[in-house]
């Protein structure tokens, strides 16, 4: 089985991670979806990474792949099986992914327009999400150790990709001094191999 994807792609090194805690062999296979020479638009029409390369297929978007590496192996469930935890774990990898969907807006506005030509109201926009969603997600940690309270999730898995990507591309975002709960979190992800083993390099 391999893996598609870019070392920044949260998204990617979210379905790493579970690859990783699933202790799922795969092949990493890099994709710079950026240059001209791509090929993703064969593995995945959207031409958008992860995609997971099955003997029999292509699976995209990283919600999916999460899903079906977490069914593949019996071990250590991480989307609950019971409707309402499911939901709720579930509910918790839009938030993150939510984040890193606006935080990634942001990049691109300002990679493909001049410093002159951005749209301050879009970009404000896409900055209120971030804002909105990290403190319910600190408000959902609360003082628990994972976010869906004692069991490690998927939940934790996007959180933390999340809280990674805002690391690397706004180092100058404030979360970690507005939400010591979440630094804390973020700090016991990290000493996950999982989380280790897919660090984006330092910018
Ligand atoms: N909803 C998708 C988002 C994937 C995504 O946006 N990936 C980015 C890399 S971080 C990408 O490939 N972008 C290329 C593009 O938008 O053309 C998922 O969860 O897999």
């Amino acid at each position: 089985m391999k893996i598609i994807g870019s070392v920044t792609s949260p998204y990617v090194r979210k379905v790493r991670i579970v690859a990783v805690e699933k202790r799922l062999e795969y092949q990493f296979v890099p994709e710079d979806v950026w240059s001209a020479g791509t090929g993703i638009g064969a593995q995945n029409p959207l031409g958008k990474v992860p995609v997971l390369l099955l003997e029999d297929g292509c699976v995209y978007d990283s919600r999916v792949i999460a899903e079906y590496l977490d069914s593949r192996a019996p071990t250590q469930r991480l989307i609950p099986e019971g409707n309402r935890e499911r939901t709720t774990v579930k509910t918790l990898e839009a938030l993150a992914d939510g984040i890193c969907d606006a935080a990634i807006t942001m990049v691109l506005e300002r990679r493909f327009h001049d410093e002159n030509a951005l749209s301050p109201d879009w970009m404000a926009r896409q900055a209120e999400k971030v804002d909105r969603a990290l403190a319910v997600m600190s408000q959902t940690l609360g003082k628990d150790q994972f976010m869906n309270g004692r069991a490690f999730s998927l939940g934790d898995i996007a959180c933390g990709v999340a809280l990674g990507y805002l690391e690397l591309r706004f180092p100058e975002n404030t979360w970690k001094q507005a939400y010591p709960n979440l630094l804390d979190f973020y700090g016991r992800m990290m000493a996950r191999a999982s989380f280790q083993e897919t660090a984006p390099p330092k910018a």
